[in-house]
């Protein structure tokens, strides 16, 4: 047995919204512990270890400062994540990070480069949103570093920030693939193409299929290779989850998203999760943190399907 399948699962609740701009997914880690989610998982077979949630600055509410609203506030959590996603991979556990907002990639991104450094692993990072979150403080309206992880990973921005794991930049373009992308800013959108980052937007998704579209995305993913998946919870739909700060129309389906998560699971590799963005403050009686809950079960290997091929060894 290899990775996710023997290995013991780590929740780490991140209880900010220091980087987005509504208040509430500081309450996203209760929500999916409400909704089951360790439960589900030892129901896989998996040990789960949850270590609480991390502490740090309340959310100031401030108006941008050079570009950034919160700046301290968002290095000081970031900083935080990353040293606790670090120490969960160095003792060979998976961690799942429950956001908290986007901002929080950074921190936990960082930490699962560093890893793969240290251990010659290949990093594959699985960005599912309906957002690139490629914006820099150059090009952003808002200021709101939730928007802003992907090119903060790939070492544009403040040294403050892409220096958090010790590597500038902590990953490189071509280690990620976007998925379910549907809203770019124009400025974002000529900063992802220089970079040369692989989307699969969701006219891709529409033309092609999930499947074609997770096959392409996976493409090259062997037995050396760390998967990370940052799941913003605003890549779904909003008829299907509507608790998200952010919505944007015309995401997947729930069968889509759970062919999505199937697929990945498929491989064996999954190694590292974010659960971002969910806010309560915008569900309905848990309904969208109950949907995420359900497409981590079939992450971690639930399979709707009737198959009769054996479970993975
Ligand atoms: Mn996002």
């Amino acid at each position: 047995m290899t990775d996710a399948f023997s290995r013991t699962v780590s929740l780490i609740g991140v209880p900010t919204d220091v980087g987005a701009g509504a208040r509430g997914a500081s309450m996203g880690p209760e929500a999916l512990r409400v909704a089951g989610l360790a439960e589900v998982l030892q129901a896989q077979g998996l040990r789960v270890h949850d270590r609480g949630n991390l502490a740090g600055p309340s959310n100031p509410w401030q108006p941008p400062e050079n570009g950034y609203r919160h700046f301290e506030a968002v290095k000081a959590w970031n900083e935080a994540l990353h040293g606790a996603v670090f120490d969960e991979l160095q003792q060979a556990r998976l961690p799942v990070v429950l956001g908290g907002d986007h901002c929080l990639g950074l921190g936990s991104i960082s930490a699962v480069a560093r890893h793969c450094r240290a251990s010659g692993k290949k990093l594959r990072v699985l960005w599912l949103d309906a957002h690139a979150d490629f914006n820099t403080a150059e090009l952003t309206p808002s200021g709101n570093i939730h928007g802003m992880p992907v090119a903060l990973l790939c070492g544009l921005g403040p040294a403050a920030l892409t220096g958090i794991g010790g590597t500038t930049p902590a990953v490189r373009p071509d280690q990620i693939r976007q998925i379910g992308i549907r809203s770019v800013d124009p400025g974002e959108k000529r900063l992802v193409h220089e970079h040369g980052l692989e989307v699969f937007d969701m006219r891709y998704i529409d033309e092609m299929g999930m499947r074609h579209t997770m096959e392409q995305a996976l493409l090259g993913v062997d037995d050396n290779t760390h998967l990370h998946v940052s799941f913003d919870v605003d890549f779904l739909d909003p008829e299907v989850a509507p608790g998200v700060g952010t919505t944007v129309r015309g995401g997947p389906t729930d069968r889509e998203a759970q062919l999505c998560m199937e697929m990945i699971a498929d491989t064996g590799r999954l190694a590292s999760l974010d659960v971002m963005e969910l806010n309560p403050a915008l569900d309905v009686r848990n309904r969208t943190a109950e949907v995420a809950v359900d497409l981590i079960e079939s992450l971690f290997g639930k399979s709707t399907l009737m198959r009769k091929t054996a479970p993975r060894a």
